[in-house]
């Protein structure tokens, strides 16, 4: 609104109008503040009863908390206030009315379970800290996608509705599609691939996955954001390069441009140093066997269980990649290494409390990739689309897919993936 003039460095002497929320009412009898909130700050405005016009004070006093008033007044110094400043009002408007009772209490004095929070976001996104969720993620994706600009990437949007699933592990959510079975993607995996071998070389794409996950844990969603990387030219280490510097960046943006909100938020925060220590997939079971922590000792193919990830990421204390898995336990798109076909260039990034990022180098010869389809049981005529353009000229790209919600998750120590997202989608949750 035009007439909406008040800011945080407003003067003594000045008159201006604020408009914002009813943060907290305060009313000591011949004097009452009321305390205004909006995206700048909040400001205290005080009604002097007796020296004021009875209805503007009625209008002021008369609200409840979270409604929505606009405020005319002359701004004085009180060194009792607490930005040194308040307004006295000449004129109040109420502009939109909270009823008295709220589903939660957007002060932060009363906590609120998740479930009642997610089920009321708007009022819960007024709290300091969970607004500082949401300004810290919008300022993670620009430094995610200044890091890949400056990678020389181009960025991509690719269909969320399709023909066929890539991730093995989690289940497709079908749907029909003018009569057709079709499926949400799991992934833009094929996608990405595919514009690796056209004139754009080297993309990225910060997208929705849609995954039928079929517990419910802290850790996933039934639809994430993934921060998808590919390139032509490409081998697994240099993949490893680019993913450690898209990490690093996003720390180094939060680190120099959201102090307030890291102070809201009372975190601890460091960005990460050195290079992340690599290590192979032989080393980190035996790390885990040799942590005690599991109660049978993992071999090689076992896919590293939950609490081996755990045991193994406060071992090392710090991000890191575990490279060089089995060929069988990684999807058919990762290539093997040319000199053993058991071990594979897949890699994986771990934050040491989970998994942040998938990726490798991808097998981009035609007779290898079909061949793989038919190791893992798929039919290589679904995938025609796909593997047709292996034929016509496809480059040794490598690449790989960071979960965005994981990665602010982990950064800012939360418990819970869901309060990383607005409005999450879980087993139970589809609305709002
Ligand atoms: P992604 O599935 O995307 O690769 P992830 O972190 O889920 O990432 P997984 O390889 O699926 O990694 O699983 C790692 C471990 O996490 C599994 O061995 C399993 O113990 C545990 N896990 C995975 N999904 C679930 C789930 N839905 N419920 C409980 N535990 C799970
Ligand atoms: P992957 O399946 O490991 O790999 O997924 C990559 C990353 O995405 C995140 N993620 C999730 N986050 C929240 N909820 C979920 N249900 C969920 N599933 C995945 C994780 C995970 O590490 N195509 C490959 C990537 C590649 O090779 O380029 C892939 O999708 O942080």
């Amino acid at each position: 609104m035009q007439n909406r003039t008040y800011t945080a460095d407003a003067e003594p002497g000045d008159t201006v109008t604020v408009a914002g929320w009813v943060h907290e009412i305060r009313d000591l009898g011949g004097i009452a503040f009321i305390i205004v909130r909006d995206t700048t700050g909040k400001i205290q405005v005080k009604f002097e009863k007796d020296e004021m016009d009875d209805d503007l004070v009625e209008t002021g006093l008369g609200v409840n908390r979270e409604s929505v008033v606009e405020i005319t007044g002359d701004v004085k110094e009180e060194p009792r206030a607490p930005t040194d400043v308040e307004i006295v009002p000449t004129e109040v408007e109420v502009v939109a009315a909270a009823e008295p009772e709220l589903p939660l209490d957007p002060s932060g004095k009363v906590d609120a379970d998740l479930s009642t929070r997610l089920d009321n976001r708007t009022l819960d996104a007024r709290k300091d800290d969970v607004e500082a969720v949401f300004k810290i993620r919008g300022e993670v994706l620009r430094a995610v996608r200044e890091q890949f600009r400056e990678l020389g990437c181009s960025e991509i949007n690719t269909p969320k509705i399709v023909a066929t699933g890539t991730e093995g592990g989690t289940e497709l959510f079908p749907i029909t599609y003018f009569g057709e079975e079709a499926f949400m993607n799991q992934s833009p995996q094929l996608f990405k691939q595919l514009m690796v071998g056209s004139g754009l070389e080297r993309v990225f794409e910060i997208g929705p996955i849609f995954r039928a996950e079929e517990h419910n844990t802290p850790r996933h969603l039934n639809e994430a954001t993934s921060i998808d990387f590919e390139s032509a030219f490409y081998t697994h280490e240099e993949a490893m390069d680019a993913c450690e510097s898209v990490v690093k960046a996003a720390y180094e943006a939060v680190a120099e441009n959201c102090e307030d909100e890291l102070d809201a938020l009372g975190v601890e925060f460091e960005v990460p140093e050195g290079d992340f220590p690599r290590l192979t997939y032989e080393e980190a079971i035996e790390r885990i066997n040799a942590t005690g922590e599991l109660d049978e000792m993992l071999v090689w193919g076992d896919d590293l269980p939950t609490e081996g990830e755990k045991a193994l990421g406060e071992d090392v204390g710090t991000h890191y990649f575990i490279t060089d898995w089995p060929s069988e336990i990684k999807p058919f798109y990762i290539k093997d290494h040319d000199d053993d076909e058991e071990l594979s260039t897949g890699f994986d990034m771990m934050h040491p409390r989970m998994e942040l990022v998938s990726g490798g180098q991808r097998e981009h010869r035609y007779e290898r990739l079909v061949d793989g389809f038919e190791q893992q049981g798929l039919d290589p005529e679904a995938f025609d689309y796909y593997t047709k353009m292996f034929k016509y000229g496809m480059p040794p790209h490598a690449g790989w897919g960071l979960g965005g919600e994981r990665l602010i998750m982990t950064m800012l120590g939360l418990d819970n993936i869901r309060e990383a997202v607005l409005f999450p989608r879980d087993r139970q949750r589809l609305s709002p």
